[in-house]
């Protein structure tokens, strides 16, 4: 058990003001592994005063600067991907190929592609009699969530510094070991003091007085849509920039003509890969009446190979939860074809890859965002009845289309109400525009838009 009594606040590791610690959990064998301190309002004002002294020379800083520093500290990543992987399994329990490939390699590819854009983006531009500038919004408070530890805070942290806006980042509780790496390896890429900043702390105590703090001028925040509305809520009241990226309950439509068998196993895949714990996770899969038998078979059949290969939930917290939903689903019809409710094992939050047919569009499986590995397999008459479905709830992430022709699931993908679709297994892009329609949020994260959001724009009319 380690106890960590730092906070990387101005370039350096600084005890916190007060002596509350968290406690960190591995959950695969609920044992602590280490402390970090707990910051107060007083550490979260701390770290906002270095990053408002620290902006003006960021943001003046040339974009080539910035940009040499952006692939220092990917190449520090790189570097250390090893430990980076480890932490996340040890306090996720991501098992270690998803933890290297997934969770380490996707923010290396992030942090690399901002890089580039930093690079290559046009700060400036002429129209007409004006020159437009694009400049930095100013101090960014990210608040980020445990389900990707490393990635939520790259997909924050490395546009902002591209865009060359300095930040304060509230890491989230389960997850704090690698969010301490990644402030290590920001100190190694000669980020100048003050320019990133992390304070570990509670969401409510940390979290909120990140969020309230007058001289923060945006708020990025992703995690659960409750917090994230008060989130809204408080930047609106105080005319502050925000970006929320929220929950998702994303529609898998299998259209009649598609190759079942591997819309099924990739959608299957889908929501068990880090054991659900995936806001943009394809969580309903709808299947037309006449295939629908076949299709339940075939995910209950996948759901149960995957199952050696899955982790933890994260707390024992999101355990309950993911098992309540579980039940509340066999309570309102639901027919149990795979996994369920139980524990797979002694020691450790886990949960078993479960599959739920018979689900109809109001059932709370349907509608509400579970978390786990939890499938939910819907039956539609038609391409009408299936964009109902898909469009009907109040989430709009992302989500999927299959048919035999790509043309007719590209034509359903531009109806359905949603961020982001993958047709016919096209697979992620990290340089894709990432974030939700409806309550699934506020902007977009990921390439030349996730960019966009940490600048605003002065024009010059000479
Ligand atoms: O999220 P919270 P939780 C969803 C998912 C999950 C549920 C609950 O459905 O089951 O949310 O997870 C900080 N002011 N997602 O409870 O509480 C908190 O410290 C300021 C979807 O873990 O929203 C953490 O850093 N900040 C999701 C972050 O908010 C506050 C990822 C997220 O925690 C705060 C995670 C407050 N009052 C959960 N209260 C996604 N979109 O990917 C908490 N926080």
């Amino acid at each position: 058990m380690k106890a960590h009594d730092g906070m990387y606040i101005d370039g350096s590791w600084r005890p916190a003001a007060g002596p509350d610690v968290i406690e960190v959990v591995n959950p695969a064998d609920e044992q602590v592994i280490a402390t970090v301190p707990a910051g107060t309002v007083e550490d979260v004002d701390a770290a906002v005063r270095a990053a408002r002294a620290a902006l003006p020379v960021w943001a003046s800083t040339p974009p080539a600067e910035r940009a040499a520093r952006l692939t220092a500290l990917r190449d520090t990543l790189v570097a250390r991907q090893d430990e980076i992987a480890r932490t996340v399994t040890a306090e996720l329990g991501a098992p270690p190929k998803l933890a290297q490939a997934v969770h380490v390699g996707l923010p290396i590819a992030v942090a690399g592609s901002y890089a580039d854009l930093a690079a290559t983006y046009a700060f400036e531009e002429r129209t007409g009699n004006s020159t437009v500038l694009h400049e930095p919004v100013g101090v960014v408070g990210a608040i980020t969530p445990w389900n990707y530890p490393l990635h939520q805070i790259v997909a924050k942290a490395a546009p902002a510094l591209a865009a060359g806006c300095t930040l304060v980042v509230k890491p989230a509780e389960d997850t704090p070991l690698t969010a301490r790496l990644f402030a290590e390896a920001v100190h190694a890429a000669g980020i100048p003091a003050g320019v990133f900043n992390l304070v570990t702390g509670l969401g409510p105590v940390a979290g909120q007085a990140l969020a309230e703090h007058p001289d923060v001028d945006l708020v990025s925040f992703t995690g659960s849509t409750a917090v994230g509305r008060r989130i809204g809520a408080i930047a609106s009241g105080m005319v502050k920039r925000v970006a929320l990226e929220l929950g998702g309950k994303s529609a898998n439509v299998i259209l009649p003509g598609a190759d079942l068998a591997r819309a099924v196993n990739v959608g299957v895949a889908n929501v068990m890969s880090n054991s659900g714990q995936t806001c943009s996770a394809w969580t309903r899969m709808l299947v037309h009446r006449d295939r629908y038998d076949e299709a339940v078979e075939l995910a209950a059949a996948a759901a149960a190979k995957y199952g050696d290969r899955i982790g933890p939930l994260v707390n024992a917290g999101q355990l309950q939860r993911v098992r309540g939903y579980i039940e509340k689903g066999v309570a309102e019809g639901a027919r149990l074809v795979a996994g369920g409710p139980g524990s797979p094992r002694e020691k450790g939050y886990f949960v078993s890859p479960t599959v739920l047919a018979d689900v109809t569009p109001e059932m709370t499986v349907a509608q509400e965002e579970i978390f786990g590995p939890v499938l939910s397999v819907l039956r539609y008459e038609d391409q009408e009845d299936a964009l109902r479905i898909a469009n009907g709830t109040v989430y709009g992430l992302a989500g999927a289309v299959w048919a035999g022709d790509e043309a007719e699931a590209v034509a359903f993908a531009r109806r359905m109400d949603t961020g982001q679709v993958d047709i016919n297994g096209g697979g992620f892009n990290p340089l894709a525009p990432f974030g939700g329609y409806k309550q699934s949020g506020v902007g977009r994260e990921l390439g030349v838009h996730g960019l966009t959001e940490y600048l605003q724009t002065k024009s010059l009319q000479f």
